[in-house]
C-alpha cells in the first residue's frame, strides 16, 4: 500500500475503532461482535508496523502499555482538589441544606451524585488531546501517572472537540474485575486486595503499565475545572458537556430540588448500592449553579457547596457453619466463625475471628445460627449480631473446647486471662508457630525459613524443637519439595549463619512469655549470656529498669524447666552462641520504634493486653495516645466492638490495624 493511502486508512480504522471502544467502554452500549473489533484493531496495527511515523500517540494501539516506568515524578495542582466534607445520618444532611438556604439566603437546585469508592484523578487535555494524568495525591502535589491512564479504556485520548482543559473524576475497579483478578491471584499464591478500591490502587501504580492495562479498570469524570471558559452555567451543564467531550460521565445522576427529592436519591442508591457494576460508599450532594458555588467558596479542605453523604456499613446475613480453633505459638487457642461465603463491602467473606471464648459466650452464637456480618472499619469481617427469629428450633449453646484441637491437651485460662491456652509445650500446632517465631526477621533471623518450610520440616519430623534446626542436613533438605541443591546450601547457610546471632536475637525467638524484643535486649545486656540470666533471681531481674515483676517471673519459671534446660545444653553443643555480643550498628542506629512519633487511639475491647499497659508500652515507644480521633491522629488500634471511633477513623482515612496486628509490631518493634 502506498503511504499516502495508508494514511488514510489508518484514518478510517481509528475513527472507526474509537468509535466502537467509545460505545463499549464508555457508553456502555456495545455495537459490533468482537471479531469484528478485532480484525479491524489487527488491520490497524498491520499498518502501523508498515509504517511506524504514522503512529500517534493518541491511536488506539497505543493503550496496551509497554513502558517501564522508574518512578512518578510529582505533578503540582494548579487548582487543589479538594476532598469532601461527610456526613453520616440524614439529619446531618438535613443541616448542611438549611445551612446553605442560611447562606445563600434562596433555595437552589442540587445535583445529586454517586460517590464512586475509587481513586481521585486529575486528566489534562491540551486542544482536545490527552497529555497529562496524576493522582490526587496531598491535595496539592499528586503523582504522574499518565502512562498508566492512557491504558484505561474509558478515558479518552482524544476528545471531540480541540478544547484545553482539565477534568477530575474517580478511577475504580469493577467488582467483577476485582474479583477475578483476586481469584488469579489466590491461585497464584499471591495475596490477595481487601477490596476494589485498593485494587484500583495499586493498579494505577505499577511500573509495568502493561501490567496495569490487564486490570480492567474505568472511570467516572465528575468536574470540568475552570468551567467559566466553556460557558457552563451548572454542575448538570459540566456534566452533559464532559459527556459530550467524550467522557465517561456517570448516568445515575439527578437534579433534585426539594430536600425531599435528595432523600428519594439517598434510598433509591442505598437501595441499589449491590446491584451497582462498581462500589459505592455514599452520595455527594452539590449546588447546583456554578454561582451559588462561587458564592460559597471553599474552606482549605473541603468545598462549602457540596458534602458527602456516607452510608451505613455494609451489612449481609449468612449462616455459622463451624467454628474453627487454631493454636497460636503463645498457645492461645483462637475461635474462628466459619460461614457461607458473602459478599461484603467489595470481598468476599467466610470467616470471622471470635477472638476468644468470652466474646462466643457473651455473642452467643452456635452453629447453624444466621448472623449479621458486617466489617469494622470497612476490613475486618465481624459478626455483629445473631439473628434469633432464624435460630434453628434444637439449636444447644456452643460447646467450649476443653482439650486442644492439635495435641488434645487440657486448655486453661491462666491468670484470669480471657484467653483459652494450650500448655503443652509438645502441642505441634504450638511448636510450628514457635519454630516460625524463632526463625523470623527479629528473633534468629534466619532467611528462608518460614512457616511454610517449617511445617514441612515439623510434619517429615525433621525437626521438633528449635535446637533440631541446627542439626539439619543437606539431604534431609532435599526432601522438601522443590528443595534442590541450591535452596538447601542457602538454608543451611541461613542457619549456620544465626549461630553468630546476639543472644537478644535468641532470647526473643525462645518465645518466653512476656518477653518481646525489647525485654530480651535489657536481660542480654545486664546478664551477658544465657548461663547468668539462667541462674538470675526474681528480684534480680525485676531490679533491671522497665523489666517488671511479671517479666521477671516469667523468665524465672522459664529457666526453672527442666525440658528449657536440656534445649539450652543442646544448643550449646550445636556451637549457638549464648553470649552477649553488644548493640550491632543497625541497632544502634535503629532505637525508635515503628510507633515512635504517631498520635494513636486506642478503641474497642483488647483481649491480650490491658487497655492502660498497650497505652503505657505505646508512651514509652515514643507515640502519643489520645482519646479521640481526629485528622491528627495516625493510627488507631482497634479491638473489637469497636463504634464510632472506627468509623469516624476510616472516614479519615486513618491507618487501622486489630489487636493481633498491634501485638504483633509491638514484638517486631521492640527489637529494632
Ligand atoms: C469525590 C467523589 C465525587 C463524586 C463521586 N465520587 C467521588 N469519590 C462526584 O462528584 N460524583 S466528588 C469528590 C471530591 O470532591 N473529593
Amino acid at each position: 500500500m502506498e503511504r499516502s493511502q495508508a494514511e488514510n486508512k489508518i484514518a478510517q480504522l481509528r475513527a472507526q475503532l474509537d468509535e466502537w471502544s467509545h460505545q463499549y467502554y464508555v457508553l456502555d452500549a456495545p455495537s459490533v461482535q468482537d471479531y469484528q473489533y478485532d480484525q479491524a484493531y489487527q488491520e490497524l496495527l498491520a499498518l502501523e508496523k508498515q509504517f511506524p511515523d504514522l503512529i500517534s500517540p493518541t491511536s488506539i494501539t497505543q493503550r496496551v502499555g509497554g513502558q517501564i516506568l522508574t518512578g512518578f515524578s510529582k505533578v503540582q495542582h494548579q487548582i487543589p482538589m479538594l476532598s469532601l466534607g461527610d456526613v453520616f445520618s440524614k439529619e446531618e444532611l438535613g443541616d448542611f441544606v438549611q445551612k446553605l438556604w442560611e447562606n445563600t439566603k434562596q433555595t437552589c437546585a442540587y445535583s445529586c451524585e454517586l460517590k464512586i469508592d475509587g481513586l481521585a484523578i486529575s486528566l489534562r487535555y491540551e486542544n482536545g488531546v490527552f497529555v497529562q494524568g496524576a493522582t490526587r495525591g496531598d491535595g496539592s502535589i499528586g503523582e504522574d501517572i499518565t502512562e498508566n491512564l492512557r491504558t484505561i479504556k474509558a478515558i479518552p485520548l482524544q476528545l471531540s472537540e480541540p478544547v484545553t482543559v482539565e477534568v477530575r473524576g474517580e478511577c475504580y475497579m469493577p467488582k467483577e474485575a476485582f474479583a477475578k483478578l483476586n481469584e488469579q491471584r489466590e491461585q497464584k499464591g499471591e495475596a490477595v486486595f481487601a477490596n476494589p478500591r485498593n485494587a484500583a490502587a495499586g493498579s494505577l501504580r505499577q511500573l509495568d503499565t502493561k501490567e496495569t492495562a490487564k486490570r480492567q479498570l474505568s472511570c467516572f469524570i465528575y468536574y470540568v475545572m475552570e468551567p467559566q471558559k466553556y460557558g457552563l452555567m451548572s454542575q448538570t451543564q459540566a456534566l452533559a458537556k464532559l459527556k459530550e467531550w467524550g467522557f465517561r460521565v456517570n448516568k445515575q445522576a439527578q437534579q433534585a430540588t426539594s430536600l425531599e427529592q435528595i432523600m428519594e436519591y439517598i434510598d433509591l442508591y442505598h437501595e441499589k448500592r449491590s446491584s451497582l457494576p462498581y462500589e459505592i460508599d455514599g452520595i455527594v450532594l452539590k449546588a447546583d449553579p456554578f454561582s451559588v458555588q462561587q458564592e460559597l467558596g471553599n474552606t482549605v479542605k473541603v468545598p462549602r457547596w457540596a458534602i458527602a453523604y456516607k452510608f451505613p456499613p455494609d451489612e449481609q446475613e449468612t449462616i455459622v457453619r463451624q467454628i474453627e480453633w487454631t493454636v497460636g505459638r503463645t498457645g492461645v487457642v483462637t475461635p474462628t466463625a466459619v460461614m457461607d461465603p458473602v459478599l461484603l463491602a467489595g470481598t468476599t467473606v467466610s470467616r470471622a475471628s471470635l477472638h476468644n471464648p468470652d466474646y462466643l459466650k457473651q455473642k452467643d452464637i452456635r452453629l447453624l445460627d444466621t448472623v449479621k456480618l458486617h466489617k469494622a472499619g470497612d476490613i475486618i469481617p465481624e459478626i455483629s449480631m445473631v439473628v434469633l427469629e432464624k435460630r434453628p428450633k434444637d439449636s444447644q449453646e456452643y460447646q467450649i473446647p476443653t482439650t486442644c484441637p492439635q495435641c488434645q491437651a487440657k486448655l486453661v485460662h491462666l491468670d484470669e486471662e480471657v484467653a483459652l491456652r494450650c500448655i503443652n509445650p509438645k502441642c505441634p500446632a504450638l511448636l510450628k508457630e514457635s519454630l516460625a517465631h524463632f526463625a523470623s526477621r527479629n528473633a534468629m533471623n534466619i532467611a528462608g525459613l518460614g512457616q511454610k518450610i517449617v511445617e514441612q520440616l515439623f510434619d517429615k519430623h525433621l525437626i521438633v524443637d528449635v535446637a533440631d534446626l541446627y542439626r539439619l542436613t543437606y539431604e534431609d533438605l532435599l526432601k522438601l519439595d522443590k528443595f534442590k541443591e541450591k535452596s538447601a546450601t542457602n538454608l543451611l547457610t541461613a542457619i549456620d549463619a544465626s549461630r553468630h546471632n546476639s543472644i537478644e536475637r535468641l532470647l526473643f525467638g525462645l518465645g518466653i512469655r512476656h518477653v518481646g524484643a525489647k525485654a530480651a535486649k535489657l536481660l542480654a545486656q545486664h546478664f551477658g549470656d544465657v548461663e547468668s540470666l539462667s541462674q538470675a533471681t526474681s528480684e534480680e531481674i525485676a531490679q533491671i529498669d522497665s523489666l517488671g515483676q511479671v517479666i521477671a517471673d516469667s523468665v524465672v519459671a522459664y529457666f526453672a524447666n527442666q525440658q528449657v534446660k536440656e534445649l539450652i545444653a543442646e544448643l550449646k553443643a550445636a556451637n549457638v552462641n549464648l553470649k552477649y555480643l553488644g548493640l550491632s550498628q543497625e541497632q544502634q542506629q535503629n532505637v525508635t520504634s515503628a510507633f515512635s512519633g504517631l498520635t494513636v487511639v486506642l478503641t474497642g475491647t483488647l483481649d491480650q493486653i490491658k487497655r492502660a499497659d498497650a497505652k503505657k508500652w505505646l508512651e514509652e515507644h515514643g507515640a502519643k495516645v489520645t482519646g479521640s480521633v481526629s485528622k491528627k491522629t495516625d493510627l488507631l488500634i482497634a479491638g473489637h466492638d469497636a463504634g464510632s471511633k472506627l468509623t469516624k477513623a476510616t472516614d479519615l482515612g486513618i491507618k487501622i490495624i486489630d489487636e493481633a496486628t498491634f501485638i504483633k509490631q509491638m514484638e517486631e518493634s521492640q527489637s529494632e
